[in-house]
């Protein structure tokens, strides 16, 4: 299919930590699948992660070594678009105006806004109650057709939809309409102390919760080996079992085997066992990406000749939509 005629898809993710296996299983390792089929972009969420105090010398570091993983899990920046949202200048300007065409009541309703405040109730600046804005903003200026959602995201692409048909509807078809992108494979990965909640990078109390997906193989083996279990010995899914239930959702993700056939591996096992397992499979399939990671963050000057290539091509797309948006709004047009 000419590149042409591929649908856009648009991904992100922020440089708020390194990422755990949630962010790698759930949404990194099925970016690489969709390279074949859509036109795509993948961002580096920056603006996004300042919404949180971050320590500026990590945050940047970060953002290069989330860059360097995306090379490292395969992403092409040459046939697709690799690139750092804050290099981008539209990404400001257009969240600004869509400020304008949201409403504080759609913004209160946001169950992530309500999350964070809770979690940073020392710092719920405006930025973390306007980040759906920000993130309709990034959707939109490319035009993109579809937007991989996982089910904490869905209420964002709501409000993205809205926006952009709220914008549509006064001053005609300036934005496409954005559909979720359902992945066929689609694992949310929960914490494996607590597997009530998701796994999530950013978290700092207690480290044995989150595999990060560049943590040395013994620490990656030695926090499956923790996981939490339960007080039965029986090795199969069920609402009344979420720890080895989430051990087995790893394990199909990173095998690439179904449900039925990792109960079946497990069979007669105990839980040291079935958790040993685990533990080695995350290490195998974690263990050329870590390589190539290391690889490619040894070499600075590639990866950011690709963050300022990839800035440069986002930036034209996003130019063209964003000149449209202040025509359409009445700013200034100079002959
Ligand atoms: N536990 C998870 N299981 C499956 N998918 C997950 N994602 C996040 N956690 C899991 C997916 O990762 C993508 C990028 O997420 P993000 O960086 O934009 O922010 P997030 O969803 O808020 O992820 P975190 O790890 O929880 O970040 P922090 O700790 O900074 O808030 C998304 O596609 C998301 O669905």
């Amino acid at each position: 299919m000419s590149s042409e005629k591929k649908k856009v898809i648009y991904s992100a993710m922020q440089p708020s930590g390194v990422p755990s296996l949630g962010n790698y299983l759930g949404a990194l390792k099925n970016w690489k699948n969709l390279q074949e089929e859509y036109n795509c972009l993948f961002g580096v969420a920056n603006m996004h992660a300042i919404t949180v105090r971050q320590d500026p010398t990590e945050l940047r570091q970060r953002t290069r070594d989330l860059v360097s993983l995306f090379l490292a899990i395969g992403l092409d920046p040459e046939e697709h678009i690799i690139y750092v949202q804050s290099d981008v200048r539209a990404h400001a300007e257009i969240a600004w105006i869509l400020n304008c065409f949201t409403y504080m009541g759609e913004l209160n309703r946001m169950t992530q806004f309500k999350d964070k405040a809770a979690k940073h109730a020392d710092n719920i600046n405006a930025g973390l109650y306007t980040y759906p804005v920000l993130m309709a903003g990034d959707i939109l200026l490319y035009q993109s057709d579809l937007v991989p959602v996982g089910a904490d995201q869905k209420q964002h692409l709501e409000i993205c939809r809205d926006i952009a048909g709220r914008f549509n509807s006064i001053y005609g078809d300036v934005f496409k309409v954005p559909e979720p992108y359902i992945p066929k494979v689609g694992a949310r990965i929960m914490g494996l102390q607590n597997p009530e909640r998701k796994m999530s990078k950013s978290e700092s109390d207690n480290l044995n919760n989150v595999v990060y997906i560049l943590d040395e193989p013994n620490v990656i083996a030695n926090k499956i080996k923790r996981a939490v279990t339960d007080s039965d010995t029986e090795i199969r899914y069920g609402e009344d079992k979420p720890g080895i239930s989430n051990l087995l959702n790893i394990y199909c993700s990173v095998t690439d085997k179904t449900p039925d056939e990792a109960v079946n591996d497990f069979k007669g096992c105990g839980y040291g066992e079935f958790k040993k397992s685990v533990g080695d499979a995350v290490v195998e399939h974690m263990r050329p990406i870590q390589e190539k990671f290391k690889e490619y963050s040894a070499d600075r000057a590639y990866v950011e000749r690709v963050m300022q290539n990839g800035a440069e091509k986002a930036s034209y797309i996003a130019n063209k939509t964003l000149n449209k948006v202040k025509k359409k709004v009445g700013y200034p047009i100079y002959k």
